[in-house]
């Protein structure tokens, strides 16, 4: 059975839908510390538990067997920043309740780094798998870690410890939650309903994406990739990379007189210009036949048509 921690965020949610299609809504059980929306109670067990509250988790794996561990839970980038004790609290103690119990129960655990796991002193363009590591967020700091005390379990204990670094990642259908990337989820929303977005970042700002279906699939095939096959335990993954104007210019092509203005957020500008512009994932591609499906037209078409907007671009195409 799999468990995925953070199951209600904009990832845990979108996976639990793969993964209960993939293997069967019951053999899914999600967790969080916030009341399911009716539609996520009906579509398979829930669970309200704290990552925080170490003997719960392991009731939990104990009593519903669980085999696979994804852990979502965590605060974001410029969340973290707004709550750094709490993210501490989430994103380094939560982490180090899941590895004891994933250790102890021989639990296969995914943990999802990011490209906020680089700093302004990573090479950026691009940033490989392997270099210096100094970011400048709690989030960061903490994902850094997750991946350390990860690849120690993995050599100490044997865990089986699988981490992929995430690009921003864009959906249509789930919230995002971090803040820094996710100009880039709610621009499509407004563009549809109201033909105009101002964004927090500056036109110019490059940073990875990738579409959450991409996303969820390499969480999938890393996972399931033989242990033969893997010479990392932590991989870049990536798609496309882009700016708000290259975006805005993508989206034009479907809505001509779609608007975008500009107030740029000092701190998310900051951590933007912190994290690279794009990500070698030659490794992945090369271990584990890691390859994207959405490049940025098809991202925009499909965010756009999900939406509702009017696709002239695919008509007069
Ligand atoms: C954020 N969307 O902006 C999240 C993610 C890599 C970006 O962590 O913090």
């Amino acid at each position: 059975r799999v468990f995925i921690t953070g199951g209600l965020g904009q990832l845990g949610a979108g996976l639990a839908g793969l993964l209960r299609r993939r293997f069967g809504k019951d053999n899914v059980i999600l967790s969080d510390i916030k009341k399911p929306p009716a539609h996520v109670l009906h579509s398979g067990p829930f669970i309200y538990a704290d990552i925080l509250d170490y003997k719960k988790l392991r009731e939990i794996v104990v009593n519903h067997r669980i085999t696979w561990l994804f852990h979502y839970s965590a605060l974001l980038s410029a969340v973290g920043e707004a709550n750094v004790a709490l993210a501490r609290d989430v994103n380094i103690t939560g982490l180090h309740n899941i590895l004891d119990v994933a250790a102890e129960f021989n639990v296969r655990l995914f943990v999802p780094s990011t490209i906020g796991a680089f700093g302004a002193t990573s090479p950026r363009n691009p940033a490989p798998d392997l270099c210096i590591q100094r970011p400048r967020t709690i989030y960061g700091v903490s994902k850094v870690h997750a991946e350390l005390m990860g690849e120690y379990y993995h050599s100490r204990y044997g865990l089986d410890f699988r981490c992929l670094r995430y690009p921003g990642i864009i959906s249509a259908d789930s919230q995002p939650g971090g803040g820094t990337t996710d100009y880039a989820v709610q621009i499509f929303h407004d563009a549809a309903k109201k033909g105009t977005f101002e964004c927090n970042l500056k036109a110019s700002t490059r940073l990875p994406m990738m579409y959450i279906s991409d996303c969820l699939r390499a969480t999938l095939e890393v996972m399931e990739a033989p242990a033969e096959r893997l010479s990392m335990r932590t991989y870049n993954i990536s798609a496309m990379s882009f700016t708000p104007e290259e975006l805005a210019q993508a989206i034009l092509k479907h809505i001509p007189d779609f608007q975008i203005t500009y107030c740029v957020d000092p701190l998310r500008q900051a951590i933007a210009e912190s994290w690279p512009m794009k990500l070698d994932d030659s490794n992945a591609r090369m271990d584990w036949g890691w390859k994207h499906d959405f490049d940025l037209p098809q991202l925009v078409a499909t965010m756009l048509t999900f939406h509702g907007a009017s696709t002239r671009f695919a008509q007069a195409n």
